[in-house]
């Protein structure tokens, strides 16, 4: 019996285990062409036309096998801060985002920096009830080379769909393109961490099971 119940408990833990794998390596990606192999199709540039521009790039964080990269070029001589977009349509209590993001040396200005943003939505599709915005934890300047941008995002309670924008800040009364590349762009299925956590506590619960309770000692403020 006892080697029936080993073997229950071994099975049980693989298959939490394996719960547990795929909600976190394997949690399907909700963002579309997020990691560019081949082009830049799925993104947007009209909510800030005509100042951005993209196109596809060989460039790639995982160099020297790369898959490529989003090239966004802004021509915004206002201190712009937009980039290309795509709406995601989600139910989830804290998303988690994240990207990799290259901002090139450019001489020509003082200073560009890569902010990405999302806008939160209360209508599927981003066209409308917009209600807040929420910036990507973190900028990357120029000449920084890739990075990592990541951060769980707390959308408001009504939100329903969020446009991500790859936002590029441009010095105001800038007179030449700003350029920066966008890789690797991430958002997981909803429940995908809900299931991960529970999961690890069915894990948890089967390696550390909690020892019969011992009678209560007297206080020792008893007297
Ligand atoms: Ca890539």
């Amino acid at each position: 019996m006892a080697t029936t119940t080993r073997g229950t408990v071994a099975a049980a833990i693989g298959a939490g285990l394996s719960l547990w794998l795929a909600g976190a390596a394997h949690a399907q990606n909700l963002v579309v062409n997020g990691d560019f192999a081949t082009n830049p199709s799925g993104w947007s540039t009209a909510y800030h036309a005509p100042e951005i521009a993209i196109a596809w790039s060989d460039l790639d964080p995982a160099d020297p096998t790369p898959s490529g990269s989003l090239q966004v070029t802004s021509t915004s001589t206002a201190g712009g801060s937009g980039g290309p977009t795509q709406c995601v349509d989600l139910l989830v209590a804290e998303p988690e985002l994240r990207m990799d993001v290259l901002v090139p040396s450019q001489p020509a200005f003082a200073y560009v920096t890569a902010y990405p943003y999302v806008r939160w939505y209360s209508g599927a599709g981003c066209t409308i009830g917009e209600i807040s915005t929420e910036f990507v934890p973190g900028t990357v300047s120029a000449g920084q080379g890739w990075t990592r941008l990541a951060g769980p995002l707390i959308p408001p309670g009504s939100a329903q769909a969020v446009l991500i924008d790859l936002g590029i800040v441009t010095p105001s009364g800038n007179s030449a393109p700003a350029v920066a590349y966008f890789d690797n762009i991430y958002l997981p299925e909803p429940g995908a961490s809900a299931l991960g956590a529970a999961a690890f506590a069915l894990l948890a619960a089967l390696a550390w099971p909690r020892s019969p309770r011992r009678p209560a000692r007297s206080s020792r403020n008893d007297s």
